[in-house]
């Protein structure tokens, strides 16, 4: 099998973006050269990293095209892992990740794309990023900078990419314009003392959002547990609430039904309750206790919550009384 040769020396792009921004046709014209399949549909065609060689301007070049990273038919793990692997693909990593946006198509699913990149490459990865405007032909006779200062978000973009940006129309064969892309990538090399965005990078960029959505599922599961407690705490002071209210209704309803008891029939009058048979009086003091009794429980059941609020704030008023107290102790103790 043919094995890729490759020194210190040769100069290592990796072409990122959107499905369809043009970065096979952006290789191609880098390495003035068909080596990447271009796609006039907007399907996803690589879906796997590919790596061309080439000589350009006496160099050697190191070319990896990746797939888009709107790629539906892919699993962003999948996803993930396969951009990892590019970024392996040329070891130790590359100078430049070229980051491919079509002019006049800066769309919403485009945009998205940029944030996935920035996202998972890392901050760390914008000091090798140059953006790549592809469609440079379609500007109608406006300038690149004009462009971009109209679209706020492209101007955000580019600063942070210390407003490193190179523009291709891929129909020209001409080798003037990646004459000019060689040169920014020299530049920004000097700058990074020509040093690489590596695989550790991205894989700690990785490791740190795996970590932050462990601990934002964590928080959750928390959070979810609590709330759990707390209908449990709830439904147990409503059950606090109907057994005090009871008891109460009870009270309230005995009292009222001697009360009330010896002016139904007077004490004469024997109501035949089961086997028992009582006075009215007393039956309407049961009659009543137990009336007293339910609507005292339905009472407390509803009132289970404020039952609550009452017992937390004398809790809290005795632990502060306790606390106050042992300060003031303290505070004594000290002044002996
Ligand atoms: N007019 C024009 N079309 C381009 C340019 N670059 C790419 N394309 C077209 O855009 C389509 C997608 O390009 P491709 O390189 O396959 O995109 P990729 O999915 O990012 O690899 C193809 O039809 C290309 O011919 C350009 O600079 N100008
Ligand atoms: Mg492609």
């Amino acid at each position: 099998m043919f094995k890729y040769v490759y020194t210190d020396s040769t100069l290592r792009i990796v072409l990122v973006g959107h499905t369809g921004a043009g970065k096979s046709a952006s290789g191609n014209t880098i390495l003035a050269d068909k080596a990447f399949k271009v796609e006039c549909s907007s399907n996803a065609v690589t879906k796997f990293g590919e790596k061309k060689q080439g000589k350009v301007e006496n160099k050697d070049v190191l070319v990896i095209d990746t797939p888009g990273i709107n790629d539906t038919e892919m699993t962003q793990e999948k996803l993930k892992s396969e951009i990892g692997r590019c970024i392996e693909m040329c070891a130790p990593g590359p100078h430049a990740l070229l980051l491919v946006i079509r002019f006049n198509r800066f769309t919403m699913e485009q945009q998205a794309a940029v944030k996935w990149i920035q996202e998972n490459f890392g901050e760390g990865a914008l000091k090798y990023t140059i953006v790549l405007f592809t469609g440079k032909e379609e500007l109608d006779g406006k300038s690149v900078e004009k462009f971009i200062s109209e679209n706020p978000c492209l101007q955000k973009l580019v600063k942070k990419c210390g407003d490193r940006y190179h523009a291709f129309n891929n129909n020209d064969i001409s080798s003037l314009q990646v004459r000019e892309l060689f040169s920014k990538i020299e530049n920004m090399m000097k700058i990074n003392h020509a040093d690489c965005y590596t695989k550790e990078m991205y894989k700690s960029t990785h490791d740190l959002i795996a970590r932050r959505e462990k601990e934002r599922k964590e928080k959750k599961n928390k959070r979810d547990r609590e709330t759990e407690k707390e209908k449990e705490k709830a439904v147990l002071w409503k059950g606090v609430g109907a057994v005090a209210g009871a008891l109460a209704g009870t009270a309230t309803g005995a009292v009222i039904g001697s009360v009330a008891g010896p002016y139904f029939g007077g004490a004469t009058v024997v109501v035949q309750v089961g086997a028992k048979a009582m006075t009215a009086a007393t039956a309407a003091t049961a009659g009543s206790a137990t009336l007293g009794a339910g609507a005292g429980g339905l009472a407390g059941y509803g009132r289970g919550p404020k039952i609550r609020q009452l017992y937390n704030g004398l809790h809290n008023g005795v632990l502060n009384l306790v606390n106050d107290n042992s300060a003031e102790k303290e505070k004594t103790d000290y002044e002996m």
